[in-house]
C-alpha cells in the first residue's frame, strides 16, 4: 500500500455530454482526493506527446483527432493504491467489454470515445502529470 498521485482526463465526448461531475462524483466517492484541475483544448503537439507510446498504432490519428477535438477537464488525484483504483473505476479500454458499474461500462458505447483517461504506471503518471501541470 502506497499513497500514490494519477493523472485523470474527462475526454472531450465526457465534456460534451456533461459527465465531469459524474467521473468526479465517483472517484470522491471511492475515497481519493482531488488535488489538481485544469480545462483546456489540448494543442496537437502536446497531444502526440501525451499518447506518444501509441504513435505506431492505426489508429493514432483518429485518437490524436478526437483528443483535440474540443476541451477536456486534466486532474491530479490522489489516494492510497490511486492508480490502480482508478484504472477499476474506468473500466476496460473497450467500452463492450468495460463491467457495468464502471465509467466506460456504464457511460460508454465505443472505444474512441470512452470518456476518461487513467495513467496506467507510476511512470506514467508522473510523465503526464508534469506535462499537464508544469507546461
Ligand atoms: N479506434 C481505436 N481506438 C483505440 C483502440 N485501442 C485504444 N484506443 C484508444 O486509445 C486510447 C489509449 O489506448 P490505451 O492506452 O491502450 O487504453 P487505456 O489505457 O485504457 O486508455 P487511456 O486511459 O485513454 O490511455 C483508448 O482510451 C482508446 O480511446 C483501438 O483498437 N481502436
Ligand atoms: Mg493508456
Amino acid at each position: 500500500m502506497a499513497v500514490e498521485n494519477t493523472f485523470i482526463m474527462v475526454k472531450p465526448d465526457g465534456v460534451a455530454r456533461r459527465l465531469v461531475g459524474e467521473v468526479v462524483s465517483r472517484l470522491e466517492q471511492k475515497g481519493l482526493t482531488l488535488e489538481k484541475m485544469r480545462m483546456l483544448t489540448i494543442p496537437a503537439e502536446m497531444a502526440e506527446h501525451h499518447y506518444a507510446e501509441h504513435v505506431e498504432r492505426p489508429f493514432f490519428g483518429e485518437l490524436i483527432a478526437f483528443i483535440t477535438s474540443g476541451p477536456v477537464v486534466a486532474m491530479e488525484w490522489s489516494g492510497e493504491n490511486a492508480i490502480a483504483l482508478c484504472r477499476t473505476l474506468m473500466g476496460a479500454t473497450n467500452p463492450m467489454d468495460a463491467a457495468p458499474g464502471s465509467i466506460r461500462g456504464d457511460l460508454a458505447t465505443v472505444v474512441t470515445e470512452n470518456i476518461v483517461h487513467g495513467s496506467d504506471s507510476p511512470e506514467s503518471a508522473a510523465r503526464e502529470l508534469a506535462l499537464f501541470f508544469t507546461a
